[in-house]
């Protein structure tokens, strides 16, 4: 794609009136996990971009953060604008530091440009190695990457899905700063939750107390779906099982977002309400629910906030 051509044919567009969620959030909950879509008109898409969005605003993305009663967000880049960060920065900058961002760099990135980013509010950088999403990097350049950011502390966010872990395994291992996994690593949840799959996914986990997991996208990998209509609100109910599992085990490296504005998405888009609503099936207890929602990501993103 070499334009902005309009939306991806079949692109669904974000809920325009989520529910309010039954779940009353802690005070301080952070959604670890959401984009922010140009406007393209601003922010033009990135030539070599997959995918064409819907339009989703940073001004779009804190009205729903008040509505679902979030206090901060960390905005992650998507591929959709490639290493082009500046619609995601332009959030930050906006946010009055109740933002903080993951950045997509190319290995030629300067240390002035890690700088400015991380003036910004940038705390991470994306590997994405989803192969539907992006052409493939060579692990050299990734290796280069991880030396720039390295010395100020960032972490690398990573991207796969659960069939190319046993590939990726060594080189994850072997990146010398703190990983966090997005979306469990995308299971196949039609999988037992104590089968070989996510057995060897928790493995990951186990071989690097550094290593953070996003219990994210329940929307993206249930085969169950929401409820039906009038329907028990208990969401997506097939995932709970696996993103449980990865709460008790790992309390104080969990973080969870609402994935907003849930690109590539087929059959449905999600309410966010229910997505705040899925948190107690995950996380139990009032003691998890704060690792999960405010004191894991304000430890990750805010350590150096007043
Ligand atoms: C997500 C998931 C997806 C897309 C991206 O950067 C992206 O384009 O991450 C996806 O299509 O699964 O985390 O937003």
């Amino acid at each position: 794609m070499t334009a902005h051509s309009g939306k991806t044919p079949g692109w669904l567009d974000w809920h325009p009136r989520p529910s309010r969620p039954r779940f009353r959030l802690p005070e301080g909950a952070v959604d670890a996990h959401c984009h922010v879509f140009g406007p393209g008109e601003v922010f033009p898409y990135a030539p070599e971009r997959k995918y064409t969005p819907c339009d989703a605003s940073k001004d779009q993305l804190f009205a729903l953060r008040d509505r679902l009663g979030l206090t901060r967000s960390v905005v992650v880049q998507a591929t959709c604008h490639g290493a082009d960060n500046s619609a995601m920065v332009d959030a930050l900058r906006a946010s009055g530091g109740t933002a903080r961002g993951v950045a997509t760099l190319r290995p030629d990135v300067t240390d002035a440009q890690v700088r400015e980013l991380h003036a910004a509010g940038v705390r991470g950088v994306r590997f994405n190695f989803v192969k539907r999403l992006v052409d493939g990097a060579p692990r050299d350049d990734l290796r280069k990457i991880v030396e720039r950011i390295a010395p100020y502390g960032w972490h690398v966010v990573v991207y796969f899905e659960a069939a190319d872990l046993a590939g990726l395994r060594d080189f994850l291992l072997s990146v010398p700063v703190p990983l966090v996994v997005d979306h469990m690593g995308r299971p196949d949840v039609a999988q037992n939750p104590f089968g070989p799959e996510f057995e060897s996914f928790l493995d990951l986990l186990r071989a690097r107390p550094d290593i953070w997991c996003k219990v994210t996208c329940p929307e993206r990998l249930s085969v169950s779906g929401p409820p039906a209509l009038g329907g028990e609100r208990e969401p997506y109910r097939d995932v709970v099982p696996f993103a449980r599992r990865v709460v008790e085990e790992f309390p104080d490296r969990v973080l969870w977002g609402t994935d907003w504005p849930h690109p590539n998405l087929v059959g449905h888009m999600p309410d966010d309400g229910l997505l705040v609503d899925f948190v107690p099936h995950i996380a139990p207890t009032a003691h998890l629910r704060h690792q999960l929602l405010v004191a894991n990501p304000t430890r990750l993103y805010w350590a150096d906030a007043p």
